[in-house]
């Protein structure tokens, strides 16, 4: 039989697919090809599949699917997909046709399955597995060969739309983008600090190769110089995830004072800034302030604009207080909280006519709803409207394009960034200092069985273990401006614990006296947390 399953491990399809070592995942692949067809079959529209492990170590591969509008697959399919991944080679054929026969019974019904890999070294063997899965039910398929996650999720709307989206090509992609970027710088005069120059951190994946194909669309509206662009390993010392979490500057990026530095993760998807201020201290401008920057921006062109749009913004539990706090007190823009995870984002962005979404790590974008996209496309040529009107409709309209709604898109964000600081005439110490961050700090606790811990009200309490809540909120009692919530990561076999408070030296006794309480009342293994007073 092809690719038997070789071990007994259960994986379910997390918060990014399936996710592990690469070597348990070969029969998972060919799986996963198997119920992308059938999807495909089900929805009549084109599925993607792509191969990645986003920020995880190169060790590691994953598989996640993209439904026909370029969104995460529906739930209900991920508990087909670990059911699928998770069956025994002898129950395998059963489910798979009794799967066709309840989902996919218009057997005719042709079947498109879009794939797209990583730079991992292992993830061209697991195409090969995806494609044989494809074949066996009968699909065709489309190998995209090495793109970015959000690229993949574009080129999947884009066939299904019929390329009102865009033209589902590499090339159609980098157009669409580039040509709206300058077309934005056109209509504004290049102003006060603004520095047309990004310093890239490429995490040796596959965002560096796209924002090299991209500078050459770019050409002279945007200087970008990168690094770790493949010479090293994949996410080590480098990438957004190593920056955000150790809060430090990635490996072989030459610093220097006041340049602006923008890091990607491993497929690309998430994206962060930073820079070393005056005193020579490193700031970081996270997701939080990323969304921050977009609200902004987007409530005073809506206001200028005159059309009745509503715009909110999503967090997770993860988001910064400051930036809750600056985002409802001073932008008075609309704040919602969900629990970790794009597809809730996305989900609870469509709410609002303009919905803007990014977890604190860097993933998110901006979502139009149909509405807004018609108001925005037919309000440009109304004769009623003044111009300065119409002038922060044509910036809606052009942002837009800029914009990959999809999904959360590095690339896509470092050219809106751009373009908003450019019209703002911003420097990247301008847009730090609309709030300053709490301290704050996160950590992992190695436990038996990470599912012990449940949790709600969007993650920031626990329900389980009983006496848990009651500690940690013992522990936040003794810090000012103490926050602390605790998670089973669907990523990784670990607990999360995140706390900020006044001064690191707080956040980071929080976070360790938290992740005691963790390993104590949740079933911890291996070392214990280490204070960091010692
Ligand atoms: P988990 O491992 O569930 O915490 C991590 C990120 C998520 C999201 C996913 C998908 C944090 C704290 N968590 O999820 O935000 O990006 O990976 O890649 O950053
Ligand atoms: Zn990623």
């Amino acid at each position: 039989m092809e690719y038997p399953r070789k071990h007994d491990k259960f994986i379910a399809y997390g918060t990014a697919g399936f996710r592990t070592r690469a070597e348990e995942l070969p029969h998972i692949m060919y799986r996963m090809g198997i119920l992308a067809t059938i999807r495909a079959k089900n929805v009549k529209a084109a599925v993607g599949v792509m191969i990645t492990a986003s920020h995880n170590p190169v060790v590691d591969n994953g598989v996640k699917l993209v439904d026909p509008k370029g969104d995460m697959l529906a739930h209900e399919w991920e508990l087909l997909a670990t059911e699928l991944a998770n069956a025994s080679d002898e129950e395998l054929d059963g489910m798979v046709q009794g799967m066709v026969k309840k989902f996919a019974s218009d057997s005719d019904a042709p079947a498109l399955v879009f794939i797209g890999r990583d730079t991992r070294p292992s993830s061209e063997s697991l195409m090969d597995a995806v494609v044989m899965g494809v074949e066996k039910m009968g699909g065709t398929f489309k190998n995209f060969g090495i793109v970015s996650t959000p690229q993949l999720h574009y080129f999947v709307v884009s066939h299904n739309t019929n390329g009102a989206y865009g033209e589902p090509t590499e090339a159609g992609y980098f157009k669409k983008m580039s040509d709206a970027f300058k077309k934005f710088r056109e209509i504004h005069p290049l102003n006060e600090k603004y520095a047309n120059q990004v310093i890239f951190d490429g995490a040796n994946g596959v965002g560096a190769h796209k924002m090299k194909v991209m500078k050459t669309y770019l050409e002279d509206s945007l200087k970008v110089e990168i690094f770790n662009s493949g010479e090293g390993e994949l996410n080590y010392m480098c990438g957004a995830d190593y920056v955000k979490v150790g809060q430090r500057p990635p490996d072989n990026v030459p610093l220097e004072r006041g340049v602006k530095y923008a890091t990607v993760d491993g497929d690309a998807d998430r994206v962060l800034y930073f820079f070393y201020d005056d005193s020579n201290t490193f700031c970081m401008l996270d997701g939080d302030k990323i969304a921050t920057l977009i609200a902004g921006y987007f409530k005073e062109l809506v206001s200028e604009s005159g059309l009745a749009l509503n715009l909110g913004l999503v967090q997770t539990a993860y988001a910064n207080g400051s930036s809750t706090h600056y985002i409802s007190e001073n932008l008075k823009v609309p704040v919602a909280c969900v629990p970790t995870g794009v597809k809730h984002l996305h989900h609870k962005a469509t709410n609002f006519d303009i919905g803007i979404y990014f977890e604190a790590n860097g993933h998110g974008t901006v979502v139009f709803s149909d509405i807004a996209t018609l108001k925005i496309r037919n309000s440009q040529n109304d004769t009623s409207m003044t111009d300065k009107q119409i002038m922060a409709i044509k910036k809606l309209a052009i942002l837009c394009d800029i914009i990959n709604q999809t999904v959360g898109d590095a690339i896509s964000d470092i050219l809106l960034v751009e373009s908003i600081l450019y019209a703002r005439g911003w420097s990247i110490e301008d847009w730090n200092k609309s709030y300053t961050d709490l301290p704050n700090r996160q950590l992992k606790v190695q436990v038996k069985d990470r599912n012990v811990i449940s949790t709600t009200d969007a993650e920031r309490r626990c329900q389980t273990p009983s006496e848990l809540q009651d500690e940690i909120d013992a522990a936040i009692a003794k810090y000012k401006f103490g926050r602390s919530f605790v998670r089973p990561s669907g990523t990784e076999d670990v607990i999360r614990v995140y706390a900020e408070a006044e001064s690191q030296y707080s956040a980071d006794m929080l976070a360790y006296e938290v992740a005691v309480i963790v390993y104590n009342l949740a079933g911890g293994v291996g070392d214990k947390p280490r204070n960091p007073r010692c």
